[in-house]
């Protein structure tokens, strides 16, 4: 995070909640707690046979009791560091009745947690690090998408995009106006300083830069393509299955022998109204076999491509060369470990000890379909809360970001136009002009910004976001 956030709280000593679902009639509802209490505040609205789920990843059904009733529930929990706020969060899924979902905030407000404010969630994930402010804003466009395109736009946005491209035109400015400031400093003396003329030459580039954003946006187009998944793994941890088990249908080939899968395979589903491309490869496994070799190149290069990445392994396996040259293969942040034939055995300790730290993982079976829904709503989760990471694609601005952008265009056209008859202006106008631009841009991405630029920007959020 950038120097202006100092003066910003950063971390929340209270536990939030609120509904966030949309409102009405709906047969499943989500609410929603973060905060250090979490998963304490939940155990205090449990029916007394009912457990909290392992912590970290896991679903689990339970009883709530509210307001004297046992109601059934699905709880999901995502421990702090590993979920969209950064601190503990708990997912309650409950029947979709507006009475119970409205009783069961009460509940919780009692067993101690505050309703959230408008925002309050993506806000947390601001000042905790996980995401910059555009792609805070990203979240409420995400929400509001009338199309797919507006929703594609978004979600490229989500994951950086475009923070990346005003970072890259930012990080140019800072270093024009370092070098700026250098002649301003030992002007007098005898080093080599910048000219107007050069100053000029580096400038333009820049606003012009700034110029396709604003143009970008307003063509609105956007790729269209699906989420890209991709399902790796040591040959026969059970991809193949995994795919079929994914898409409904057995359209790969499954087979006990490893290297039965040659060519990566696609299909498309849609769940959570997120369409995704799920591919599935040949197992990683070095050898000297030219058609395995080509079948496995093949697989590295679908890899490189994904928006998320499936490490398949068959965990109750021992480690062997296959399985590190995988974990070797993980980048952690757009991966998902699954630890797949769990209806066999528990996973292997070794294997457990190996994977990076960092990296999500959920223990599934392939045959018998357990931990297939949490995937799924994993990966709906990953699209709909920006940890997915895209190639670029259009990007998409909203009114806030334009009006920046066009300020810090205004400044630049100040210094081109500044040009009087052949006389250059001051050093220290050109500067100050460089310094209005360049804090416009910091205000884009929130590395400065102030809680009263955050108060206002979240209250157009909707409670339970
Ligand atoms: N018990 C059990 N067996 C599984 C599971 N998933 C897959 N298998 C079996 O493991 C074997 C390999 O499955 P595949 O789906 O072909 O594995 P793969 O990873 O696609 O293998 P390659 O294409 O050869 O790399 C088959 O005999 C499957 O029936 C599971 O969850 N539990
Ligand atoms: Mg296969």
């Amino acid at each position: 995070m950038g120097d202006g956030m100092e003066g910003l709280t950063l971390s929340a000593s209270d536990t939030i909640a609120a509904v966030s679902t949309a409102d009405g009639l709906s047969p499943r509802a989500i609410v929603r707690l973060s905060g250090p209490e979490a998963i304490e505040i939940v155990a205090g609205i449990l029916a007394p046979d009912s457990t909290l789920p392992c912590f970290n990843y896991g679903a689990a059904p339970a009883n709530l009791l509210i307001g004297g009733l046992r109601i059934p529930a699905t709880l999901y929990l995502m421990g702090a560091p590993r979920s969209y706020t950064r601190e503990d969060v708990v997912e309650l899924h409950i029947p979709g009745a507006p009475p119970l979902i409205a009783a069961t905030v009460e509940a919780l407000v009692q067993a101690g947690a505050r309703p959230a404010d408008p925002g309050e969630f993506t806000r947390r994930a601001f000042l905790n690090g996980r995401i910059d402010l555009a792609q805070a804003e990203a979240v409420q466009t995400l929400v509001q998408a009338r199309g797919n395109a507006e929703y594609r736009a978004a979600h490229a946005n989500l994951s950086g995009h475009l923070s990346r491209k005003t970072s890259a035109i930012r990080n140019a400015l800072a270093d024009l106006m370092a070098q700026v400031e250098v002649s301003l400093d030992f002007g007098d003396q005898d080093v080599e300083i910048i000219s107007f003329g050069q100053v000029l030459d580096r400038l333009r580039p820049i606003r012009d830069q700034l110029h396709n954003l604003l143009r970008g946006s307003s063509a609105g187009r956007v790729d269209a393509h699906a989420v890209r998944v991709i399902l790796f793994g040591p040959p026969n941890a059970g991809k193949s299955s995994l795919f079929n088990a994914i898409v409904h249908r057995s359209q790969a080939i499954v087979s006990p022998e490893p290297g039965t899968t040659r060519d990566t395979l696609e299909a498309t589903v849609t769940h959570e109204s997120i369409r995704f491309t799920i591919v599935d490869t040949a197992g990683l496994h070095p050898s000297d076999d030219p058609v395995e070799n080509v079948a496995i190149s093949r697989s590295e290069e679908s890899l490189a491509r994904a928006d998320i990445s499936l490490a398949v392994f068959d965990a109750s396996l021992a480690m062997d060369a296959d399985t590190h040259g995988v974990i070797k293969a993980i980048d952690a942040p757009r991966c998902i470990v699954l630890l797949n034939k769990s209806d066999v055995a528990a996973p292997q300790a070794d294997l457990m000890a190996a994977l990076p730290e960092e990296v999500d993982r959920l223990r599934i079976s392939a045959i018998t379909g357990k931990g297939i829904p949490e995937l799924l709503h994993k990966l709906a989760q990953r699209v709909q809360y920006g940890s997915v990471h895209r190639e670029p694609g259009e990007v998409m601005v909203n009114v806030r970001q334009a009006g920046l952008i066009q300020q810090a265009v205004a400044s630049l056209e100040r210094v081109i136009n500044d040009e009087d008859a052949g006389h250059p202006p001051p050093m220290d106008l050109v500067a100050s002009d460089l310094s209005d631009a360049l804090r416009a841009l910091s205000e884009m991405t929130g590395s400065e910004v102030t809680e009263d630029i955050l108060d206002r920007l979240f209250a157009h959020f909707c409670i339970g976001k």
